[in-house]
């Protein structure tokens, strides 16, 4: 378990006083979720040269929002005039889109690289830096996920980020249309941008 101390004053305050902050948003089991992505986003993050306070941070705030009552999203849209589209999606796209602004402000966390890790770990996106892809990655991949196809996820991204990145864009769009379930236009996106590239065979 590595406990980072922060420096560069990216969050206003130290670790612990940003995991009792988080602590209070999420009921045990998420909360529990958020330290393993933290740490499996560290792992992540050293060998793919993303700094390492960024990734715990982003690692902790991923799901911040992710237990709001929908209310709490849709005022949200409302007053900072996020896309109207949002509002025909759910809590599945608000947790990262609008608990990025709730972020924001609630936590003076203005770093716009781990708003955007924040933002983007449940779609992806075309662009995703390395810090964004680690997050999406290490959500995905932390040691409690188990779905079949999870280990293969891990060596993927153990040996290529970025390929890492592909087999879970494809990976959700096929368990979104193999359930029946809306296709937010980003996840498209992420699989027109990332899949097509790392095909080889
Ligand atoms: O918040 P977590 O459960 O840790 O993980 P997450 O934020 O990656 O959310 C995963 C869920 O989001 C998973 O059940 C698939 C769903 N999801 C991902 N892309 C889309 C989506 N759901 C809908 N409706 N549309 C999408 O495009
Ligand atoms: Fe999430
Ligand atoms: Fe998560």
């Amino acid at each position: 378990m590595t406990e980072l101390t922060y420096h560069a004053q990216i969050f206003p305050g130290t670790r612990q006083e940003l995991i009792d902050r988080i602590s209070q948003q999420l009921r045990p089991k998420r909360f529990q979720h958020v330290l393993r992505v933290e740490q499996t986003a560290l792992e992540l993050a050293e060998p793919n040269y993303v700094d390492l306070e960024r990734a715990s941070i982003a690692g902790l705030v991923h799901d911040y929002a992710k237990q709001r009552p929908d209310a709490d999203f849709i005022a949200a849209i409302k007053d900072y005039q996020l896309n109207p589209e949002l509002l025909h999606y759910g809590n599945a796209i608000w947790h990262g889109v609008v608990g990025a602004e709730l972020i924001k402000r609630e936590l003076h966390i203005y770093d716009e690289d781990i708003l955007n890790a924040v933002r983007h770990h449940t779609t992806g996106a075309v662009y995703m830096t390395p810090l964004e892809q680690v997050v999406y990655m290490a959500d995905y991949i932390e040691p409690a996920r188990d779905f079949p196809g999870v280990d293969e996820a891990r060596a993927i991204t153990t040996k290529d980020l970025g390929a890492g990145v592909a087999f879970q864009a494809q990976h959700t769009l096929q368990y979104l249309i193999a359930n029946g379930l809306p296709v937010y236009p980003k996840s498209l996106e992420t699989y027109n941008a990332w899949v097509p590239r790392y095909h080889h065979q």
